[in-house]
């Protein structure tokens, strides 16, 4: 018999009062964490006012936060593990603002203040734990789970320091640190009752156990402890708050008082250092930081940690079979970082579980997917043997087990093969021995996908072929996308109002909706139209006063704004947009303007700080828009910016702003691209080569909207065996003009030759990145662009046009056939929670 009152009272349930969500409630709970919480008052500085608001938003979404975690933690309910060593996820508070439906409750709110939302803001840091694409790709993953209520968790590391902070002088990047936690961070909950021990060094002993079987420990390691600190992910207005797991490492408390008792105090405080390393900061995607102990170590550091984590819950809510383990429980590894979780959950099960190899690896192999991200063979990520002995013996001698059992595999099905075998080992033969962690993804993975059609069929055709042989079935194609809340309705409210205006506003969360925008292209719908490019000079008003004070350049928003904003790299070509732009100026100069367009070209994006040629090209970059933007001829007919210390937020303001979006890679290097994404969905046209999701972009938009140019693949591959780049320059004067003048000394009059290796590879037989075979193609399109953009509403049908069949690039679509066909999650039955949210009036 039980009666209420025997109840622990730590059990007993209760309830909590919704909160109010009107401009009042909202106010007088800012004002309280400013004033009880914060100790500040009217007065205090701005950032306290961001502060003091996330906590008033966070605590609204507390409640529906911990029901979609009671939820998801129901026994039998299948989970997804999104993994990976990067989530650029940007700023959140107007993120969640939007999602709950209450930012205009909270504008009021804040007005009351004396304070404008917009300006509150700006005051919270970027959460910068990403480099780039891969990074940004997995925080879009994160909002449309939560959007379609999909069980699905991240898993990353609480870096520290974030992307490195870019600043330039006298042309030249320059790194700063990201110190994006000094003021801590109000989004983020300690969770210290789910710390976890990852293990380091040590050895492994080879015993018997009690049934007479051979089993393995690993013993005398230095462990270190990993806390997980959970961030928010809101769903758009579905009550549903998913969650974003992220690991800080620390010294476990055994370690530290074997040195106190030592009597070594500081010692011991250097040892809490040295463990604390590990999430210190995110590595930037430099081929010269390869092979790094500390980049290891972090990669393990989060496997570990996140696999143990999904282990426990699992057996916490019900489960200790561990045959079920993978019928409820899948990993997606984003990229080989996280690989080494292969190995990780193997070792679990041999080791800490008593599984018997068949049985672990068959659960391992069914619960682990992978994602590649690249198709440069030369950042395909692999570590020397002699670095995983010593640092993860056990691991290494699994992937052994793993590669011989493999490797009789290969031999069965071509006997006899042994350069096959030499191809497809996971272990890399030679002078220094090396673990190929794209292998042991493929052959510990049942789903293996690339990014965009093209990428995934060259991963079929090329960098995997061999594994394609064996098993076709493992390999599919996820194409990328971007969330449409921050792309769209968060980055650009007056497209969104126009547009909702007009076709209502479910296209938020069900993005292809937004096709019926087509019935409003025809010439007929002139107010429409109007008002669309009302917007968009609004936008390009915003992103020119942006541009004034980062870079003290003048844009002029009636000019065409020409974008390419990604990170620095040689086969993402900025090389080849500076040599049009070098043209341009160069047809100034010698008063050849007809059909001119006045044009405003935008460069951002970080180059790795190793990389030498991706720093030399910011700096050409800085100089030809110095030497573009003094010269009088020029007279406002072009202006050149390099936007410093590009992120998510700045692409907020930069894509909705756009009219022309460069997206010109060689083919075949660009994985997929996500920025062409995002500025399609505001509207603007790319140029692009057949590249990437480019393709299908095109194939969404028709050719007609498109501007297309350049070698294809194929043909890149071809050519390369017989490329002389010279002949391109002898056959084409405008050519032979700008690399003259590029190589005159006109753009770094003041520094002699320091462009000379830019120049020297380009022209080059063994230039990889062919920039000078696109030449011609490319002025030429960028011909046809200027000639659109003088018939306004051509342009304007053209941008509509962009909008309107952008529906296929949200990340909803993106992950629901990552569900569909990977994962197989049910999303569970909508039931209402307490705590009732305001209803949507924006
Ligand atoms: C590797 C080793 C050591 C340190 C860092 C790294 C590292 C870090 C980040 C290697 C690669 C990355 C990031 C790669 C990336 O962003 N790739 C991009 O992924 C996008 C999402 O799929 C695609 O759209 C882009 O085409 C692809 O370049």
């Amino acid at each position: 018999m039980t009666s209420k009152s025997c109840t622990p009272y730590y059990y007993r349930p209760f309830t909590l009062d919704p909160l109010g969500c009107d401009a009042v409630t909202i106010g007088h709970n800012f004002r309280h964490y400013l004033s009880y919480h914060l100790g500040r008052f009217q007065g205090c500085a701005q950032n306290y006012i961001y502060e003091a608001l996330a906590y008033t938003v966070r605590d609204r979404l507390m409640v529906d936060w911990r029901h979609t975690w009671n939820t998801q933690l129901q026994p039998g309910t299948r989970r997804a593990h999104y993994m990976s060593l990067e989530f650029l996820i940007g700023r959140s508070l107007g993120n969640h603002l939007l999602n709950m439906g209450i930012r205009t409750a909270t504008d009021q709110a804040m007005l009351d203040y004396s304070q404008k939302l917009e300006d509150v803001l700006e005051q919270e840091p970027d959460a910068g734990l990403g480099n780039g694409g891969l990074g940004r790709l997995a925080a879009c993953f994160m909002d449309s789970c939560a959007t379609l209520r999909l069980p699905v968790i991240g898993y990353g590391l609480r870096y520290e320091y974030g992307m490195f902070r870019q600043y330039i002088e006298n042309g030249y990047q320059k790194e700063a640190t990201d110190h994006w936690l000094q003021n801590g961070n109000p989004w983020e909950i300690e969770r210290i009752e789910y710390t976890q021990h990852v293990q380091f060094g040590g050895y492994t002993e080879h015993y018997h156990d009690q049934q007479g079987r051979a089993r393995a420990r690993w013993v005398g390691t230095d462990d270190i402890l990993a806390i997980p600190f959970d961030m928010p992910v809101s769903g758009y207005r579905n009550r549903t708050v998913n969650t974003l797991r992220l690991w800080k490492a620390a010294a476990t408390d055994e370690f530290n008082l074997d040195q106190f008792n030592a009597g070594s105090y500081t010692e011991a405080v250097q040892a809490k250092n040295q463990a604390e390393h590990i999430s210190m900061v995110l590595y930037p995607n430099d081929s010269s930081e390869n092979g790094k102990e500390l980049r290891l170590r972090q990669q393990y550091f989060l496997a570990s940690a996140s696999i143990k984590d999904a282990m426990r819950i699992w057996v916490r809510h019900g489960e200790f079979e561990y045959h079920h383990f993978a019928a409820e429980n899948v990993f997606q590894m984003n990229d080989t970082h996280p690989t080494i979780a292969v190995a990780e959950l193997m070792r679990i099960l041999l080791d800490d579980k008593g599984v018997e190899w068949e049985d672990a690896w068959a659960i391992t192999s069914q619960c682990m997917a992978y994602t590649n991200h690249t198709l440069l063979p030369e950042a395909l990520e692999k570590w020397p043997v002699s670095l995983f002995e010593r640092l993860l013996p056990r691991l290494l001698e699994i992937i052994y087990e793993i590669n011989a059992r493999f490797l009789r595999t290969v031999s069965m099905k071509w006997p006899g093969d042994t350069d096959r075998q030499r191809r497809m080992s996971i272990i890399e033969e030679g002078p220094v021995r090396y673990v190929r962690m794209a292998w042991l993804a493929i052959v510990g993975s049942f789903s293996v996908n690339g990014v965009a059609a093209l990428h995934s069929q060259l991963l079929r055709d090329g960098l995997f072929h061999d594994f394609y042989q064996l098993w076709p079935e493992k390999f599919n194609n996820k194409t990328n996308g971007v969330t449409p809340r921050r792309w769209i309705a968060y980055a650009n409210p007056g497209m969104t109002a126009l547009i909702s205006e007009h076709i209502g506003d479910e296209w938020i969360a069900d993005l292809g909706q937004i096709e019926r925008l087509k019935q409003l292209v025809s010439f007929d719908n002139k107010a429409f139209h109007a008002h669309w490019r009302a917007v968009k000079l609004a936008n390009k008003q915003r992103l020119a006063a942006l541009v004034k004070s980062e870079c003290h350049v003048e844009f002029d928003p009636a000019a065409l704004f020409d974008v390419q904003v990604k990170r620095i790299h040689e086969y993402k070509r900025q090389l080849l947009n500076v040599l049009h732009v070098v043209y341009l100026y160069l047809r100034i100069k010698h008063g050849n303007l007809d059909n001119w367009v006045n044009r405003c070209v935008l460069i951002g994006g970080k180059a790795a700080p190793g990389y030498y040629m991706a720093k030399s090209i910011i700096k050409l970059i800085n100089n030809v828009a110095d030497v573009v933007n003094n010269d009088p001829d020029v007279n406002g007919r072009l202006k050149v910016a390099f936007i410093p210390n590009y992120r998510v937020s700045a692409m907020e303001v930069i894509a909705p702003a756009t009219d022309l979006s460069e997206q010109i890679s060689t083919a075949g290097k660009e994985a997929s691209g996500t920025g062409n994404m995002k500025f399609m969905m505001n509207g603007a046209v790319t140029i692009g080569t057949y590249d990437g999701a480019n393709i299908e972009i095109m194939d969404a938009v028709g050719t007609e909207n498109f501007f297309l140019f350049g070698l294809h693949a194929e043909q890149v591959e071809t050519l390369r065996h017989d490329y002389r780049p010279w002949e391109y320059i002898e056959r084409d004067q405008a050519l032979h003009d700008v690399i003259d003048l590029l190589r005159c000394g006109h753009f770094n009059q003041s520094e002699p030759g320091i462009f000379d290796s830019i120049l020297d590879s380009m022209l080059s037989a063994s230039d990889p990145w062919m920039t000078v075979a696109d030449f011609r193609s490319y002025v030429d399109a960028q011909h046809a662009v200027a000639l659109a953009w003088q018939d306004t509403e051509k342009w304007t049908q053209m941008s509509i046009m962009n909008t309107a069949c952008s529906g296929f690039f949200s990340t909803d679509r993106t992950m629901q056939e990552y569900n569909r066909e990977i994962w197989k999650l049910v999303q569970p039955p909508v039931e209402m929670t307490p705590g009732v949210l305001s209803p949507d009036v924006e």
